[in-house]
């Protein structure tokens, strides 16, 4: 066996080179591009086996049956592959479910009290079954059950009315725990994936912390990405005669933050970009840093879907953002899902926005009237008209 190495600018100089030198036995082991000064070239291992002789007129067949077999043994590799992945992904997500499942039904079993005497109180399962019917996950609707068995005697526990009362301050007291003092942060951001309603939300508090709190607000927009992204605000800030200035990296964001100094409060907009672009966030949690604390709020709509929903949080987590506000809460019917984020990022939530007008769909929520959301599927606007 002899083997050489070439350098061509292409695989067809290449061809021309070995075949004058290895002859028409010669067999391409490897190409691959070189880089640096060389990267208009190529690399080509070839070699000459000399105990194979291939005889006249049949080299091309020869050729064309290796390609056949190289393809045939790549192609089975694929499908092998592709079969074991398969599986495995359904293993384990058999796996989990059956967990999940066996979880469920057991603790269900014994919150209803199935299992010790063979009867379904009615009252609870009813109260469960109204739990999930609002978007909760079972496991979580099993695990407030479980906690209003232990907490409450049962004689309290007969009247599905009541039972709702009680998980309606349960769950409030859990969301409340994820509440922190509001740190009077002056500059924050809105984040989030595209179309959540990031601008018009921040459009809205613009409005309010202009009208209802008299104070200077100043807008930076970071959404150099999509075309008109900066317009859509610009007109907003003419409107109401508030300073818009356009960022595009985190040296002019410090500096126009510094020239924004005078402003009592700075909302900063943001680009959604892409789903599957981590890349683009870790970009953005530098861009935001500055000499002076920036909050940042993700914004989650409710008509996304819950693997969208969990998927944000899950990938706005790199920026470790401070709170959560919902959006569009107009075009959703239950809001149980709510609580199962809440429950899991443990981040408070600052406001909900229930329609597109400018700037009065806008509301500030404290833990109770979550709740009462979450399972009344109501709000009482009265009560949490913008007033701080
Ligand atoms: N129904 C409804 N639509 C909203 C709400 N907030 C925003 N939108 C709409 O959602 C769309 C996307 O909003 P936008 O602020 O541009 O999203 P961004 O990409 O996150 O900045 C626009 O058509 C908004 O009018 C809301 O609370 N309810
Ligand atoms: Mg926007």
């Amino acid at each position: 066996m002899q083997l050489k190495r070439y350098e061509a600018r292409s695989i067809s100089e290449a061809m021309i080179k070995i075949k004058s030198e290895l002859g028409s036995n010669a067999i391409v082991l490897s190409t691959k591009r070189l880089t640096g000064e060389k990267s208009a070239l190529i690399e080509v291992l070839a070699a000459r086996d000399d105990n194979y002789i291939i005889p006249d007129g049949q080299e091309y067949k020869r050729q064309e049956n290796d390609t056949v077999n190289m393809l045939s043994v790549i192609k089975s590799d694929v499908n092998e592959l592709r079969s074991l992945f398969k599986d495995f992904k359904r293993e384990r997500d058999v796996y989990t479910e059956l967990t999940e499942l066996k979880e469920t039904v057991g603790g269900l079993l014994d919150v209803l009290g199935i299992r010790k005497n063979g009867k379904i109180s009615s009252p609870l399962s009813q109260a469960y079954y109204y739990l999930v019917s609002t978007g909760i996950s079972k496991r979580k609707a099993c695990a407030l059950l479980e906690e209003l068995k232990k907490c409450n005697p049962a004689e309290d526990l007969k009247d599905f009315d009541h039972i709702l009362n009680i998980l309606e301050s349960m769950i409030s007291k859990s969301i409340a725990s994820s509440y922190h003092a509001a740190d009077d942060k002056r500059i924050s951001a809105f984040i989030g994936p595209t179309g959540e309603g990031k601008t018009t939300t921040l459009a809205k508090l613009a409005a309010h912390y202009l009208f209802k709190e008299k104070l200077n607000v100043g807008i930076i927009t970071m959404d150099t990405y999509r075309i008109g992204a900066a317009e859509q605000l610009k007109t907003y800030a003419r409107i109401m005669d508030v300073p818009m200035k356009v960022a595009s990296d985190n040296k002019e964001f410090k500096r126009i933050v510094n020239k924004l100094a005078d402003r009592d409060i700075i909302l900063v907009d943001t680009p959604g970009r892409s789903r599957n672009d981590e890349g683009h966030l870790a970009q953005l949690r530098n861009y935001l840093k500055t000499d002076l604390p920036v909050e940042t709020n993700l914004v989650l709509s409710m008509t996304s879907s819950k693997e969208n929903m969990v998927d944000a949080v899950t990938r706005f987590n790199i920026m470790d953002y401070d709170n959560i506000i919902f959006t569009k809460l107009d075009d959703s019917t239950k809001f149980g899902f709510m609580y199962n984020i809440i429950d899991r990022v443990k981040k408070p939530v600052w406001y909900i926005t229930d329609g597109q007008g400018v700037p009065e769909d806008i509301q500030r929520v404290n833990p109770g009237e979550l709740a009462q959301l979450i399972v009344n599927n109501r709000v009482n606007k009265n009560l949490s008209a913008l007033s701080n």
